[in-house]
């Protein structure tokens, strides 16, 4: 491989790292999250991934074709472990993908580009119609985060909520 390919090669991966805001390997599993040591959480600026089965909280969120999530607004205290529970009543795909509004509004922007790309890592979740998913996190700052779904269209059809730690 030439310098230049390499060179090629090196900044798309930046760019789908930098785009989904973390370093956490793609793989295309649905609803089940694939093992993961949680002991190498990253802190992201909204906290940072737990295991869902040492979570003391469990927030069951619905997500449907009406492009909604509910409930719209979760609040919880800052240190909380959370276990989410995703259910997809719909006929659609959709997701749940935690984050800041400045990084979900930047990744659905990158998914409208990109419909094709894959991502998948602690911070979110992809559930098939008629299915459920889990997730753990813990909430390690205060302040107003947000999920969203990143299926294309879902985000700008308003399909997003809002998490306030306390
Ligand atoms: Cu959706």
């Amino acid at each position: 491989m030439n310098r230049t390919a390499a060179g090629w090669i090196a900044s798309i991966a930046a760019l789908a790292v930098s785009a989904s805001g973390a370093a956490w390997a793609h793989s295309g599993t649905q609803g089940k999250k694939a093992a993961y040591d949680y002991s190498t959480a990253e802190e992201m600026p909204f906290g940072k991934a737990a295991d869902p089965h040492k979570a003391k909280r469990i927030i069951r969120v619905e997500m449907s074709d009406t492009m909604r999530f509910n409930p719209p607004e979760i609040t919880v205290r800052r240190g909380d472990t959370v276990r989410f529970v995703a259910k997809n009543t719909g006929k659609l795909m959709h997701e749940m993908v935690l984050g800041t509004r400045k990084e979900l509004e930047e990744h659905a922007e990158m998914m409208k580009k990109h419909p094709e790309m894959e991502h998948d890592e602690p911070n979110m979740l992809h559930v098939s119609p008629g299915t459920s998913g889990e997730m753990g996190w813990r909430f390690t700052m205060a302040g107003e985060f947000y999920y969203g779904c990143l299926v294309p269209g879902h985000f700008e059809a308003g399909m997003i909520g809002k998490v306030i730690v306390r």
